[in-house]
């Protein structure tokens, strides 16, 4: 199976990394994580981005907040698909994140996650790589119905509960 590949602009935005490769785990995908940033380590960026393919990753998440350009980076050095996680950070509630990382000119595309969507990205990245892999695309199946029976579970539990 292809690697997925996680960058992140920080170390501080590790939390929400975590919940990606918990999630990447919780299907058996690979992934190889690193801390490079589009502003203060560019040419690590760009070399990550420019070798991935060669080097077996399908996909790669990118990671950032503030002026996050990094998924926007990392895409222009590849035609991987590049998934971006805009990360909140202490000021305006990842919105600069979110409009940094979606608003990309047309030719070099980001698929932009929720602020902090760090399992939407993971799933994401799971889905592309199930394009040619029925084993895992059955997984993530089976992964939806078990999710759809949570939410059915607390429904039974709030009936018994709020419905007398
Ligand atoms: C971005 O700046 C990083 O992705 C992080 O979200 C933010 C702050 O970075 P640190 O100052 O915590 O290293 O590049």
């Amino acid at each position: 199976m292809k690697k997925v590949g996680i960058v992140m602009g920080s170390d501080s935005d590790l939390p929400i990394l975590r919940k990606t490769m918990d999630t990447l785990g919780s299907l058996d995908i690979p992934y190889e994580c690193h801390v490079y940033s589009a502003h203060r380590t560019p040419e690590e960026a760009r070399d990550f981005a420019a070798s991935a393919r060669e080097k077996g990753f399908g996909v790669i998440i990118a990671a950032a907040g503030m002026a996050a350009h990094l998924a926007g980076a990392i895409a222009a050095n590849t035609t991987l698909p590049v998934i971006g996680i805009p990360c909140k950070s202490t000021c305006l509630d990842g919105i600069d994140a979110l409009l940094s990382t979606v608003m990309m000119p047309s030719g070099i595309p980001v698929a932009t996650v929720a602020i902090n969507g760090g399992v939407n990205a993971a799933l994401l990245s799971a889905q592309i790589l199930a394009v040619e892999d029925p084993a895992l695309a059955a997984k993530l199946d089976q992964k939806r119905r078990a999710d759809a029976a949570k939410v059915l579970e607390k429904d039974a539990a709030l009936q018994a509960e709020l419905n007398v």
